[in-house]
């Protein structure tokens, strides 16, 4: 006789929300902060162009653009209101990062600024008087413009040794009050958007390579030497390593479209976990970097600190799945932001372009736990959406519930009928921000409305929304009530 035992959601899920402090924060010159690379990237449509054409050139030029990360939603003043909402709303964890310039202002100093860790300590207390775990990314698009200017970013190797001074000084802080944590946000995004993930601008098609890859080579040295300090300086603590999963679907049957995806899925979906996860560089990657006269300068005992400080889960942002052939035409391509391919013709996408497949999310789940067996965390995933508020205030975004609502009943599969092992959920932007890609106000995915618009006016007040009461429940049941 079988006994079919019901696990749905482990009853410690880590339901929550996410946000990073580049795009929420606001009081960017406050408390002796730093220019990071967020806070001189326009909003609107020039940004779009800068994160996908080579040239950028880090400067800062107020008369031009607008920099809507300078404001963000205010969250440096206002953070006790919105902790307060999380909390009606029930979050059991708040995905947060810590601004690497609130604590090193230019990257490079020997002391870290006590403003700035004095901001975050009052953050995470308060957040511990709600019952709310907080979970840390180290480092979230936020270089500081001193070590990208002056350094080239993660091409240094000199970065590391900063690197390391932040992590220490913040899990030193931090030790008793933060127990959750993940070393770089979307490091894979640094395949396509440099300046972002690696601090660097393309300037010409062979940066593609070398010193790409070289930099990645850093940032897994520098991310296994914070996994190594933190299970030293907090032993009780899990940190995680943080990567965009988009699984690649080959658009029909025929083999070299097959083969072609599954390719396309090694570099971007694995390379970086592998080395995070696995401790090492893939055999599929060695002979891509031979293939494509890629050197990396790796020093003694880099490989051997990467086999032996391996993360304790993988934490993942999905929005997408992505469709692929070998040989692409004009007509087929679809560009929704970041993820380039062929148009899936089952999908529907947002109205940035993003396709909307919760059952890629499941295959996500099953392709991750079956390559790695280490614990997942969904730690962003969302519609991006123009709201409307209606006359009497309320939002009635309907159509935010059906997409996290397919993406949670998505999840629920893979647990109960999988068998994955899944820590939490933190969808993103649980309050409205400023957009990654676009600086952008208008694309809101939040339970919480902002009196935010894109030329930057707005009364900043916060609203609910129905997906507040809607994620409200989902919580109190624990995934239960959909
Ligand atoms: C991820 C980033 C986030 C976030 C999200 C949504 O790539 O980690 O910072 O912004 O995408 O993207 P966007 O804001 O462009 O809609």
């Amino acid at each position: 006789m079988t006994t079919k035992t019901k696990t749905r959601f482990p009853q410690n899920f880590l339901w929550g929300g996410a946000t990073a402090a580049n795009q929420m924060e606001g009081g960017f010159h406050e408390g002796n902060k730093g220019l990071n690379i967020a806070d001189v990237l326009p909003g609107g449509k020039q940004r779009l162009n800068i994160l996908s054409e080579p040239g950028f050139d880090f400067e800062i030029d107020k008369d031009q653009y607008s920099y809507p990360n300078h404001e963000g939603i205010d969250f440096y003043h206002k953070y006790k209101e919105d902790i307060a909402l999380f909390a009606e709303m029930g979050f059991k964890s708040f995905r947060l990062s810590i601004a690497w310039t609130r604590i090193f202002p230019n990257g490079d100093e020997e002391e870290p600024n006590e403003e700035g860790l004095a901001f975050y300590d009052r953050v995470f207390d308060e957040l511990n008087k709600h019952g709310i775990e907080p979970v840390v990314t180290i480092s979230h698009y936020e270089m500081p413009l001193n070590l990208v200017k002056h350094y080239g970013g993660w091409r240094s190797r000199e970065v590391i040794t900063f690197f390391e001074r932040y992590v220490h000084a913040i899990f030193n802080r931090y030790k008793d009050k933060v127990k959750y944590w993940m070393t770089f946000n979307e490091i894979n995004s640094g395949l396509m958007m440099p300046i972002m993930g690696l601090g660097f601008s393309i300037q010409k098609e062979e940066d593609k390579y070398q010193p790409t890859f070289q930099a990645f080579h850093h940032q897994f040295v520098a991310s296994s030497l914070a996994v190594k300090a933190c299970h030293e300086i907090i032993p009780d603590a899990k940190i995680g390593c943080m990567i965009i999963f988009a699984p690649v679907y080959a658009y029909d049957s025929n083999p070299e479209n097959q083969l072609h995806a599954l390719q396309e899925e090694r570099l971007f979906n694995y390379y970086c976990a592998d080395v995070q996860v696995r401790g090492e560089y893939s055999p599929f990657m060695k002979r891509y970097f031979e293939k494509h006269d890629i050197e990396l300068d790796i020093q003694d005992g880099d490989l051997e600190l990467l086999k032996e400080n391996t993360v304790d889960y993988i934490a993942f942002s999905y929005y997408m799945s992505r469709t692929e052939k070998k040989q692409k035409t004009a007509d087929d391509q679809v560009k929704g932001n970041i993820m380039s391919g062929v148009k899936n013709p089952f999908l529907e996408a947002s109205d940035w372009g993003w396709e909307i497949d919760p059952t890629g999310l499941r295959i996500s789940l099953n392709k991750l736990y079956e390559r790695y067996q280490v614990p997942l965390f969904v730690v962003e995933n969302g519609l991006g959406a123009y709201d409307e508020m209606e006359e009497d205030g309320s939002i009635n975004d309907d159509y935010r519930i059906d997409y996290l609502r397919e993406h949670i009943k998505a999840m629920r599969s893979a647990i109960d009928e999988d068998g994955v092992e899944m820590m939490g959920y933190t969808s993103w932007g649980c309050i409205d921000l400023v957009s990654a890609s676009t600086g952008e106000m208008s694309k809101r995915y939040g339970y919480i409305y902002v009196d935010k618009h894109d030329d930057g006016s707005g009364s900043l007040e916060r609203s609910r929304k129905k997906s507040f009461y809607w994620y409200k429940n989902v919580i109190e049941s624990n995934g239960e009530e959909l």
